[in-house]
């Protein structure tokens, strides 16, 4: 076993909840070995009972749902109804990808030949590497593992190192429910050491990482050197549209949920917004006043809206972009400044007149920080929006049916909302970005499936004799 080691840290205090081995190299080869030789009998479990599996794994979650919710609130620290969230997410996957495993539909379809049937069938790839982060530190490794799983692979799951607690709860219950423990291995440890060497292992043939595009890219190089699938979910930089016909209060609402909820620590998170001259000045009052009653505080406190960031890294992040919008030229209305006293404290912070090209409208800053972008035509607005890098998430506000209609097919987005937030998917409908976000491949739903298996065309004559195709069967003449 590795001999150095890591602490898991609770942002909102700053104390020390418990030290993990800092997994490397040879730590993955054991894992991956393991998982590799369990993969040989899970391939041929019966995928109904594989689903049953995460049936059971869905009821387990539900029975420690306070406790997950709380260690989240300290481990990670999103607020209580956030982190409640995050774990129903999980079940809801999980009993969504249960079911699969009496569907994993394939094809079958007519053979241009007599007696000779044709089919299409999922078949699992091997040994997946699954590199997960923190900000959805229950929900996200159910999303990748589940729909794993239930297609027969197994799993090396390599945690985010701010929350290696929670990644062992999720663990132990997926045993608990019966997955045995060589399917699903646990590697904790960075980046750099244990996630690189599981990417380059040549017995991992699936990575699936949620994280930065740097990151991303990173990964997907190291994975070429063995052709392998590459799932990615990166970064983003979403906006919510709010048009002269917006229902205001709502907006407002919606805004405040998606820019500030997780602190916003979420790939979907609202940084910008791209607002119509007609309600601009209305709109800024609106927001700023709703920002400034949100109550910062540890998440296990029912009183606080508003968690900490993840680290102090973070915190220096987010502030070192309030400097950008201020040298770029932006009016800050309101927040720009950590918290005093313990714990990686962030005020919400909102950004006026700021312009498409700026910095602060380009790159994800992952916190509460949020850029009101002023436009006079919803075509402008589109432009806008889809001026970035990124393609994960987007919202207008309006009440004009054929606007909603323009926005759903011209934004450059894997989500576009039409009256809510960027924020708030649900784990039946395919999750993921176009452009920098992604390389083409979507999480959750059924597009999951995709990620974790290979077809299989298969092909039986039962004819008794030999039937070569595209030649036994060459156009007959045409009828005359
Ligand atoms: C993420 O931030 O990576 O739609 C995931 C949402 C959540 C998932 C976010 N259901 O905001």
């Amino acid at each position: 076993m590795a001999s150095a080691t890591f602490e898991s840290v609770a942002p909102a205090t700053g104390e020390v909840l418990g030290t993990f081995p800092r997994g490397d190299a040879a730590d993955v080869d054991r894992a991956v070995a393991t998982a590799r030789e369990a993969f040989e009998d899970w391939r041929l479990v019966p995928a109904p009972e594989r689903g049953n599996m995460l049936f059971r794994f869905a009821e387990l979650l539900r029975a420690h749902k306070d406790e997950l919710t709380d260690l989240m609130t300290r481990e990670m620290g999103k607020v209580k109804a956030e982190a409640g969230g995050d774990v129903q997410e999980a079940i809801d996957m999980s009993f969504y990808m249960g079911g699969e495993g009496r569907r994993l539909f394939g094809h079958t379809t007519p053979s241009e030949l007599r007696d000779k049937f044709m089919m299409s069938v999922r078949m699992p790839v091997g040994v997946v590497g699954a590199i997960t982060p923190w900000n959805f530190p229950i929900a996200i490794p159910a999303w990748k593992l589940c729909p794993a799983l239930v297609c027969g692979n197994t799993v090396v799951l390599k945690p985010a190192e701010d929350t290696p607690l929670l990644a062992a709860r999720f663990v132990d219950l997926l045993h608990q429910a019966g997955v045995p423990e060589g399917v699903v291995q646990v590697v904790n440890g960075f980046g750099e050491e244990a996630g690189e060497a599981l990417v380059r292992h040549p017995d991992v043939p699936v990575i699936t990482f949620t994280g930065s595009r740097e990151t991303g890219i990173a990964v997907t190089k190291a994975a070429a050197d063995h052709l392998k699938h590459v799932h990615l979910e990166l970064g983003g930089k979403n906006a919510i549209i709010v048009m002269d016909d917006a229902d205001l209060e709502l907006a407002v609402e919606g805004i405040v949920w998606s820019a500030f909820g997780t602190s916003g620590q979420r790939c979907t998170a609202a940084s910008r917004v791209i607002v119509h001259e007609a309600v601009y000045g209305e709109l800024q009052s609106k927001l700023v006043a709703a920002a400034e009653r949100l109550r910062l505080g540890p998440g296990w406190d029912d009183e606080t809206d508003v968690g900490p960031l993840i680290n102090r890294a973070a915190l220096d992040k987010v502030h070192s972009y309030t400097r950008v919008g201020l040298d770029e030229g932006a009016k800050l209305l309101t927040g720009g400044e950590p918290v005093e006293g313990a714990g990686f404290f962030y005020r919400p912070t909102v950004f006026a007149d700021v312009s498409p090209r700026m910095r602060i409208a380009q790159e994800e800053i992952f916190g509460p920080t949020t850029a009101l972008i002023p436009v006079r035509s919803f075509e402008e607005a589109v432009a806008a929006a889809n001026s970035v890098e990124y393609g994960l998430s987007s919202s207008i506000f309006t009440r004009d049916v054929n606007r909603a209609f323009r926005a759903m097919r011209d934004l450059q987005a894997g989500i576009t909302y039409v009256n809510a937030g960027t924020t708030g998917a649900e784990v039946h409908l395919p999750f993921g970005g176009v452009k920098a976000t992604g390389n083409g491949h979507r999480e959750a739903g059924q597009a999951a499936l995709d990620v974790f298996t290979e077809w299989k065309s298969i092909y039986v004559d039962y004819s008794g004799k030999l039937q070569r195709a595209q030649i036994d069967n060459a156009e007959r003449p045409a009828p005359r």
